[in-house]
């Protein structure tokens, strides 16, 4: 892949929804970043969000931005609507993200890190606040009051460290440790195709800053509870392949049976893609409601973001997903059909 030559900035833009709270008088719109470090500087009390079922990139970026509003001496207040997964309990700080539903008391902004929309948080109470939108998606959405999108990040943790370095505060082995959790899980493990020599170069200065990358790797790879292989296993069971595409899932039954959580759904899909001659890999899991959740992954050029958002869902060129009516067979089909009609 090749460098990116404009690595801030791009399709960044600040627009004022026609409700919501009233921009901040004398914030430039032309630089996103800037903006948002004025926010910071004017403010005293912030909230820090991400979406629900938070990743690796949710947690660790949250939990770095706290940090760095915090050595600015300010409030960060760290809120999701679903509690962190148990892999990034070890990350420095991480028992102060509150898990509730509702937001309340003032903050002077929210910043919402990868979401593409306020109901990606899925906590209420956010209306009423001034809006900061930090976000990597290919697919991201301009919006709140202010909007930071750069799809070339490998990580909202990528755009974190940015803010950082431009807010001047230290980048302590702390923060770290968290934003480089966000390279390695955002990168499949440095395997995906948002990775480029910038993505290792930023690994190098998290190391030398203190982060430890074996303690992460242990965290994140190796601490895996019984139940996720129980479920890996009845989804292995289903394993199908038809030509570059493989496929398996897993029932409402099979989470019960195995005792697991969505939690315990990561990863599955990655496992079909580790198939030679497979560039494509699918994982269905059927939710409590009968809805189908599914994941899509590619190594190779197919653009998975493209296909999810054809069918309501979104994410990144090698790592998307949607949500389908059920039941299992029609949800299969549906998706089987949008895959082979850009294969
Ligand atoms: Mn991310």
């Amino acid at each position: 892949m090749s460098a990116h030559p404009q690595k801030l900035g791009m399709h960044a833009s600040m627009v004022a929804p026609e409700t919501g709270a009233a921009l901040a008088p004398g914030i430039s719109t032309a630089k996103p970043l800037a903006a948002i470090l004025d926010v910071l500087h004017r403010g005293e009390r912030f909230l820090v969000c991400s979406h629900t079922h938070p990743d690796g990139d949710a947690v660790g970026s949250m939990l770095a931005l706290g940090m760095v509003i915090e050595q600015m001496g300010k409030a960060a207040h760290l809120v999701t609507a679903d509690r962190v997964p148990i892999q990034y309990w070890q990350l420095p700080g991480a028992d102060a993200i509150h898990t509730m539903p509702r937001i309340r008391g003032r903050y002077d902004a929210a910043i919402l890190l990868e979401c593409d929309s306020l109901e990606r948080t899925r906590l209420r109470g956010l209306e009423e606040l001034f809006l900061v939108n930090i976000d990597h998606h290919i697919t991201g959405v301009e919006f709140a009051h202010l909007n930071w999108i750069d799809h070339h990040a490998a990580s909202v943790g990528e755009m974190v460290y940015q803010l950082a370095r431009a807010a001047g505060v230290a980048i302590t082995p702390q923060m770290a440790q968290c934003l480089y959790t966000t390279i390695l899980t955002d990168t499949g493990g440095f395997c995906y195709g948002n990775v480029c020599e910038s993505t290792f170069a930023l690994a190098r200065e998290l190391v030398e800053a203190g982060a430890d990358p074996i303690a992460v790797a242990r965290q994140v790879y190796f601490s895996a509870p019984i139940s996720k292989l129980l479920l890996l296993g009845a989804a292995l069971r289903r394993l199908k392949r038809e030509g570059c595409v493989a496929w398996l899932w897993v029932t409402h039954q099979d989470t019960q049976r195995a005792c697991a959580t969505e939690e315990d759904c990561e990863g599955i899909v990655n496992v079909a893609l580790g198939m030679a001659g497979v560039d494509t890999g699918v994982f269905l899991r059927e939710l409590p409601d009968g809805v189908i959740r599914v994941s899509l992954r590619s190594k190779g050029r197919l653009n998975v973001a493209a296909i999810a958002a054809r069918l309501g869902g979104g994410g990144h060129q090698n790592a998307a997903g949607c949500t389908l009516e059920g039941p299992l067979p029609r949800a299969l089909k549906e998706i089987l059909a949008e895959l082979r009609g850009d294969l």
